[in-house]
């Protein structure tokens, strides 16, 4: 037996906080390997760990595995920090939702620091009675928890002019599920009174960029949630503690985050986000505003880009499908750059405006092979190709890319990002 037990049990967490927000710094400085994260807590390993007790309880909040190494993937190449974003590791998430602490993120103005005690939203503008909600005044009002992705739309915008993405983290990765948890907006509606005049509303953030977004009312009333809790516990501060917009299916962006003000109103408002941002460029000049929907989309995750298969014999192919405009109906699958097409199994009945994991078991000959994925919802969308989608829309979009992604297998087992037509 070692004199060092499996891992101590860790009483302070002071240092131990201090060491990890150290070494995020460094992976974000792109100096460190995502696995270098736990390094600090590397268990010595027993021999035999049935011939030795192991560690009690008395951890307060759980961690991942020491030997557990899938950690968000911090993009570095912006100009500011604070105006950053980070991936979800897509290919090594096995199931459906995504770990909180794995979301992706996207901040303009930074994390902020919020007392939810002092945190509040007002209700104001076109309504009969406006009103300041705190956290305890919402948390007292009926509570809805569904399991909605959360997609910037600038997901897969490297992609519009050739193949460019590494891997599915990177061309994909600005994608995320979670069970949100909070107050329908039809409930606050129903407090404040909505006048008739009311046809659209600005929700703002309290963060440094004081984000702001006008959603049409209806779509509000009809699904938006006023979020507090996210995959069971209180939202991360990363997703907009202690109060985020969820609005299912709309454009990352409008889900505003730190959510301090809904305005009422009978336009939109204009704001930088919907105007100088957040807009797409059509070839004939003309520009798309106000394009919320999150469109039917699918990435094979494994294999994918960056990965190497072992060699010839059976291999699982796996993925995500989702879609704004409500549940997936079916995926299918090809190995021969879309000659022909399978269809993949479903983990789970698909829940509306949700991901779903689909599989297909698959024997690989050793020879290049072309992998792609092709969903559809119960609008009867589905994805176009590479080729389609720049047919429709030019390479100036920039947002809403959902073109079927393909990935070449070569017969060295490399896997690499490759043009879907
Ligand atoms: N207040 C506020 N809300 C915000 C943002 C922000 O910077 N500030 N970023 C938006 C963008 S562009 C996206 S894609 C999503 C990202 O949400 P996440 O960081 O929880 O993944 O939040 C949106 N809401
Ligand atoms: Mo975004």
């Amino acid at each position: 037996m070692s004199n060092r037990t499996a891992a101590e049990p860790r009483g302070q967490a002071g240092p131990k906080l201090e060491r990890r927000l150290l070494l995020a710094g460094l992976v974000a400085a792109g100096s460190m390997r995502s696995s270098d994260l736990h390094a600090d807590d590397a268990p010595e390993v027993p021999p035999d760990p049935t011939k030795e007790p192991g560690r009690p309880v008395g951890t307060p909040y759980g961690s991942p595995s020491s030997f557990a190494t899938a950690a968000r993937v911090l993009e570095t190449t912006n100009a500011s920090a604070n105006t950053s974003w980070s991936y979800t590791p897509l290919e090594r998430i096995v199931g459906n939702v995504t770990p909180s602490g794995l979301h992706y993120e996207r901040h303009h103005g930074g994390i902020p620091t919020i007392d939810p005690d002092r945190h509040s939203l007002v209700i104001h503008g076109l309504v009969d009675t406006p009103r300041r909600f705190t956290m305890a005044d919402l948390k007292r009002l009926p509570i809805v928890s569904r399991c909605h992705f959360i997609e910037c739309s600038g997901n897969t915008l490297s992609e519009w002019r050739k193949p460019s993405a590494p891997s599915a983290t990177k061309s994909h990765g600005l994608l995320s599920t979670s069970e949100w948890t909070g107050v329908a907006f039809s409930t606050l509606a129903r407090e404040v009174g909505v006048t008739h005049a009311a046809s659209w509303a600005v929700a703002e953030g309290s963060d440094a960029a004081v984000m702001t977004r006008s959603i049409p009312l209806d779509k509000l009333m009809n699904d938006a949630i006023l979020a507090y809790g996210q995959n069971g516990e209180d939202i991360r501060p990363e997703q907009g503690f202690p109060l985020r917009l969820v609005l299912p299916g709309y454009e990352g962006n409008m889900n505003i985050k730190w959510l301090r003000r809904i305005e009422l109103s009978d336009a939109p408002f204009m704001t930088r986000e919907e105007t100088s941002r957040y807009t797409d460029l059509r070839t004939n000049g003309i520009a798309d505003q106000f394009n919320f929907v999150m469109s039917v989309k699918s990435v094979v995750t494994s294999p994918s880009g960056g990965m190497r298969l072992a060699g010839r014999g059976p291999v699982e192919i796996s993925g995500l499908a989702w879609s704004g405009r409500g549940r997936i109906t079916g995926v299918e699958v090809s190995t021969d750059g879309g000659a022909s097409w399978q269809p993949a199994h479903l983990d789970t009945p698909p829940e509306p405006i949700c991901t779903v994991r689909f599989r297909l078991p698959w024997t690989w000959d050793g020879r290049p092979a072309r992998i792609q994925s092709r969903c559809t919802d119960e609008t009867g969308m589905t994805q176009p190709t590479h080729d389609e989608l720049v047919a429709a829309n030019g390479v100036n979009y920039v947002y809403h890319y959902n073109a079927i992604q393909a990935w070449q297998v070569a017969s060295s087992g490399e896997v690499t990002n490759v043009a879907s037509f």
